[in-house]
Parts: structure tokens; C-alpha cells; sequence
């Protein structure tokens, strides 16, 4: 998958592209991520790319000129690519629509800063704006990459054994079980028994019923799509007051 990300903020990614399992997936070919700049496309002789807003107010406007030409520029190639606006007004991001972007072979992503972009580039170029939550933020930089983090990893080849991307929270419906590793017993705390057995059908029954008291005391919300077994429902029913 190859990924343009158009931001004024380039060193922004730094720390985060290069590491860990993105920074593998980049090396071993299978995301193409590349950082463009667009202050390299202002044509001014300042090289300024934002600008007062018509109308007055605070703040400054990121101008058409140098994104309509970092557009065209990344777009040459594939007019088919699609462009992702982050911004508080987009469809929200979420575990079921991250599955939708993993077979797109050319994603734009575009990252506001100040107050934002001017209109006519979203009219002519946007497919679509995401919000990664309910909240404010200085840029759309920080969207970007979580967007990344959140689709890549479910890329067949990113994360090193295939199974974990799906046996997770929300991919269920349900939070995750507690964890626990070596040693059994640490400054007196201990590891839960059934952990220790060896029994997998036990072990398997024990995190279920640890995913469902944990969804129902922290995230109840998500217990009412999900399926449950009479006995599951039983759990439920014995914990709740
Ligand atoms: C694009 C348009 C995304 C980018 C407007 C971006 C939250 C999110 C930004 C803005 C973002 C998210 C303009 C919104 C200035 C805030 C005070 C940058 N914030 N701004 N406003 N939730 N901010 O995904």
C-alpha cells in the first residue's frame, strides 16, 4: 500500500514511521509511506503557505496554491488514489471501518494545521474526512498517524504472527482478558490458577467470562451487540447489582 501523507509539519513523523512495526512493514516493502512537505510547493518567495481568513477572525488558513500543486504533484500517478482529510467534522474512526482501507492500494492523507484548509481544496480533491474522536487537537498530523497504526496493522504480513490482529477487543465486541507472565508470584501477588493448568478448554472458558465482566464494568455499551451464550448471559446477569 503506498501512503502520501501532505503535511507543514514533516519532522512531526519522525519517531513514529521509522519504529517497531510500521518502521518493519516500510522496510520489508509492504507500506510505501512517503512524508511530503507542502511548503516545497509554495511558489511565493517566502515560501508561505498559509494565509489570513477572508472574513476576519483568528487564526490562519493553510492557501490553495501550495496543496492544489502537492495534489496534483502526488495524485499524477494514480488519479485514483484516495484523499483523507482528518478533521473534527469527518466520520469518526473506528475498529469496523479500519477493515475498509486495507485493500486500497493509494491513500492520500492530508493534515491540516491553524485553522485548517481552504474550502476549495476539500470541494475539488477530499474523497472523504475522518476524526480520530470527539476531541480538539493543533493538527491533523497526530489523526494521520493513528489512522496508520490503526489500518496497517491489519495488513496480512505487518504484525509478525497472524493471528493478533482479530483475537482483540472490539474486533469481539468485547475487551480484552487480563494478561499475566513469568514469575507466578510477584511481591506476593499471584497469577490465577487456571492460567497454570494446562487445561485450554478451561483457560479459554476462564477469558471469556474475564472479557465479559470487564466489558460490562467499564464499557456496558459494547455488551449490547454482542452475542452471548445462555451461560454467558447468566455471568452477566450474577454480576450486575
Ligand atoms: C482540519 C480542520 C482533527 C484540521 C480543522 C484535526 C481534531 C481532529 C484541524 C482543524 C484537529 C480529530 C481547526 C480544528 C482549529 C480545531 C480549533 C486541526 N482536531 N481545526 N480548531 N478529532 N485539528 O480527528
Amino acid at each position: 500500500m503506498k501512503i502520501d501523507i501532505l503535511t507543514l509539519f514533516p519532522e512531526m513523523f519522525d519517531g513514529i514511521l521509522g519504529s517497531s512495526i510500521i518502521g518493519r512493514a516500510r522496510d520489508s516493502g509492504i507500506l510505501d509511506i512517503n512524508i511530503i512537505n507542502i511548503r516545497d510547493f509554495a511558489t511565493n518567495k517566502h515560501k508561505q503557505a498559509d494565509d489570513y481568513p477572508y472574513g476576519g477572525g483568528a487564526g490562519m488558513v493553510m492557501m490553495p496554491q501550495p496543496l492544489f500543486d502537492a495534489l496534483y504533484h502526488v495524485l499524477g500517478d494514480s488519479p485514483s488514489a484516495r484523499v483523507i482529510y482528518f478533521s473534527p467534522q469527518g466520520r469518526t474512526l473506528r475498529q469496523d471501518i479500519a477493515g475498509e482501507y486495507i485493500d486500497m492500494e493509494h491513500l492520500v492523507l492530508l493534515c491540516g494545521h491553524y485553522e485548517g484548509i481552504d474550502q476549495r481544496v476539500i470541494d475539488k480533491f477530499v474523497d472523504e474526512e475522518i476524526s480520530i474522536g470527539d476531541y480538539i487537537l493543533t493538527g491533523g498530523e497526530l489523526p494521520s498517524m493513528v489512522f496508520i497504526d490503526c489500518i496497517s496493522r491489519l495488513i496480512p504480513g505487518v504484525l509478525g504472527s497472524s493471528a493478533s490482529a482479530e483475537d482483540e477487543s472490539f474486533s469481539h465486541g468485547l475487551l480484552e482478558y487480563p494478561q499475566y507472565t513469568r514469575p507466578q508470584s510477584y511481591e506476593g501477588l499471584s497469577v490465577p490458577q487456571v492460567l497454570l493448568s494446562g487445561h485450554h478448554g478451561e483457560i479459554e472458558k476462564w477469558r471469556r467470562q474475564e472479557s465479559i465482566k470487564n466489558t460490562l464494568r467499564k464499557r456496558p455499551d459494547l455488551l449490547e451487540a454482542e452475542d452471548l451464550t445462555e451461560t454467558e448471559r447468566r455471568i452477566i446477569d450474577s454480576t450486575e447489582s
